[in-house]
């Protein structure tokens, strides 16, 4: 069977949230953005899971984007989404800073889903398509599709980081992960570092020869390069320049007391994102005195994320205790150091929380881009502001002029978030021009056209090559 979809994005979710019983509001975030334009231009499809388990749905349209999704089973939800993609792949490509769950049951549903995605789209794909697979969870799709499909073009990326040999070979299906991203053209990724990690193990797992970042696979050639991810900077840039955003920003200052200074961090609720450490340092400033009851507020953000998952229930009760603690002894009536939230907010009210910031604190233990630290350089064309970001962060290998940081090292974050909090406004001017320049530049749009022209200008299987 053929489809009628020349472009069609493979991805574990739908671009598209519920509101209420049968409307649909478009996600927020940048691959939706970036893609959107494209999806309409080449009468594209998006296809993935609605979010709700067991639930089975026809393919349908929202704004421009057909859509088609793909069922899971309640069970599914806990073995293959859960389970395999966030307790086995998502600590083990994050550096292990959690235990990976291994389980041969959590694999096998992880196996079949990819099968379900892999029909899915071999049905919905147009002959000679073009078909973008994203991210961790769907890491098996291209083979399978391609075994489906050979005259399609199939492009993988992912979004986090692709782990060092040392940490890759403890996966029991390391060879079947690395067979599933070779059914590729193009596989991308956040850094270089991901793709020279994918492109060693290929040769010394699977015994494949490649020349500089080309693997050659069964008679065909399998690229590996970075494309680092951005966000659509003209769109952020346009939102802050509105005079309500301004209004509010100033009113989130006036709420919070009109300290000196306002530190923010935004991010899921993740182990990943070095939370813990960063307040652990600002509660150690307020203890050495270094910052004077009342001078300095930290804003944190924290959406929620994977509750169901017990690390992450874990790591909410520890934030929680932590931001309790220091409160508790730093906290005067009605006015406390930290404020914490734990809730999602709008686009608008990120953007105005990012303006209300002097200072931004992107700490992850690794990440691979982190977005929140691209948005804020995005948002700030008063050129105030000030960014402290983590080496470990994918980000950190564009936004060099950033307040750099070893997030486990807790003096080196107390020393860094002092020094951002103390820069003169014409070092903090010098240093966001040059991070503004960067992220302007580099924005999403770039991203998604730089994959999909190193996709479509790579050397393709000719029809007549194939065998029946
Ligand atoms: P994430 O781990 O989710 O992404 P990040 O890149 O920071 O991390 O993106 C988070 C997004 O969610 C940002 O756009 C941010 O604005 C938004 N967000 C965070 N908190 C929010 C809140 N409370 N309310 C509303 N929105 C909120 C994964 C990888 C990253 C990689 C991206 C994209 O882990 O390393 O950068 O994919 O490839």
């Amino acid at each position: 069977m053929r489809g009628t979809s020349s472009f069609l994005i493979v991805a574990n979710r739908l671009p598209v949230d519920r509101v209420g019983d049968k409307e649909w509001r478009r996600s927020p975030g940048g691959l939706v953005t970036a893609i959107a334009p494209v999806m309409q231009r080449r009468d594209g499809a998006w296809l993935g899971w609605t979010g709700a388990a067991g639930e089975e749905l026809k393919p349908f349209d929202h704004e421009g984007m057909h859509l088609i999704p793909v069922p899971l089973s309640g069970l599914e939800v806990e073995l293959y989404y859960e389970g395999f993609s966030n307790a086995t792949l998502w600590p083990l490509y994050h550096d292990v800073v959690a235990k990976p769950t291994y389980s041969r049951v959590l694999w096998d549903a992880y196996r079949a889903v990819n099968d379900r995605f892999a029909r899915a789209a071999a049905d919905a794909a147009a002959p000679g398509a073009v078909v973008w697979v994203q991210d961790y969870q769907l890491q098996l799709v291209p083979a399978m599709l391609r075994k489906l499909r050979p005259d399609l073009k199939i492009g993988f990326f992912l979004h986090i980081p692709f782990p060092p040999a040392e940490l890759f070979n403890q996966l029991p299906w390391r060879n079947e992960i690395l067979e599933g991203l070779l059914g590729a053209d193009l596989v991308g990724f956040q850094r270089p570092g991901g793709a020279s990690n994918f492109v060693r193990l290929s040769r010394r797992l699977l015994g494949l020869q490649n020349h500089r970042n080309e693997i050659l696979m069964e008679g065909r050639t399998v690229r590996a390069e970075a494309f680092p991810i951005s966000v659509d900077f003209g769109e952020l840039d346009q939102l802050v320049r509105e005079p309500r955003v301004l209004r509010r920003a100033k009113e989130i200052r006036a709420e919070l007391g009109d300290p000196e200074h306002v530190l923010l961090g935004v991010d899921r609720l993740d182990y990943t994102k070095g939370i813990g450490q960063r307040l652990k340092a600002f509660g150690e400033l307020l203890d050495d005195g270094a910052i004077k009851p009342g001078e300095a507020v930290f804003v944190q953000v924290a959406t929620p994320t994977r509750e169901r998952v017990d690390e992450y229930r874990r790591l909410r009760n520890d934030i929680e205790l932590r931001v309790g603690r220091i409160n508790g002894e730093h906290g005067v009536i009605g006015r406390q150091p930290i404020s914490y939230l734990h809730q999602s907010y709008s686009k608008e009210e990120l953007a105005a929380l990012y303006c209300a910031a002097d200072v931004m604190v992107v700490t992850p233990l690794r990440d691979g881009m982190n977005l929140v630290a691209k948005e804020y350089v995005a948002c700030r064309h008063d050129l105030r502001g000030a960014l402290v970001l983590s080496e470990f962060a994918g980000a950190a290998d564009e936004l060099r002029q950033a307040f750099l940081v070893n997030p486990y090292d807790i003096d080196g974050l107390k020393r860094a978030m002092l020094a951002a909090m103390r820069a003169t406004p014409h070092e903090l001017a010098r240093r966001m021009r040059s991070l503004r320049r960067r992220v302007a530049t580099h924005n999403v749009d770039k991203w998604a056209s730089d994959f999909l022209t190193a996709l479509e200008s790579g050397e393709g299987v000719a029809e007549e090559q194939l065998t029946a």
